[in-house]
């Protein structure tokens, strides 16, 4: 699986670090949306689905977590760990996220306005439109 990884230069200097990202220059969308996920609890693991329309690129601006993707053909586990780097995660992609580190912050921007329609949330239905969309059985 191709992983697309974004790294934005920090400008640093005797005062610490800032990370601008800035809309059509930075980010292969426009970003209608941005949360953040923070005061985990250890062991917790979040997400499980994917969604239909949604992009999104994740970054650990605290702390470390590891997500896993699954594309319904192959599977990943990217680390974030860098402030200023963060990962791409496309539609039509199941995800969770774990191993958060204590202090950890999770930060997303989310090329949409949040919906639960966008939500798949049941595996096996995700595997039956990853099936028909390629034409292929996943797996
Ligand atoms: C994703 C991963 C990385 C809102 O009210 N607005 C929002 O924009 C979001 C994202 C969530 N919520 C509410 C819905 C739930 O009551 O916040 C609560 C927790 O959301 P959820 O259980 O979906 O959180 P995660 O961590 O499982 O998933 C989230 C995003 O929902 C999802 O799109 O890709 O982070």
């Amino acid at each position: 699986m191709e992983i697309k990884m974004f790294t934005f230069p920090p400008h640093g200097d005797d005062r610490g670090q800032l990370v601008a990202i800035e809309e059509g220059i930075d980010l292969p969308f426009d970003v209608r949306r941005v949360y953040y996920i923070y005061d985990t609890l250890p062991g917790v693991r979040r997400g499980f689905h994917a969604h239909l329309q949604l992009q999104q690129i994740l970054l650990c601006v605290n702390g470390s977590c590891k997500i896993h993707l699954d594309n319904g053909y192959e599977t990943a586990e990217v680390v974030l760990d860098k402030p200023n780097e963060g990962l791409y995660i496309s539609s039509n992609m199941w995800r969770e996220m774990y191993d958060f580190s204590e202090g950890a912050v999770l930060l997303v921007l989310a090329s949409e306005h949040y919906t639960e329609a966008d939500y798949i949330r049941n595996y096996d239905a995700f595997l039956e439109m990853v099936r028909k969309q390629r034409g292929t059985e996943p797996r």
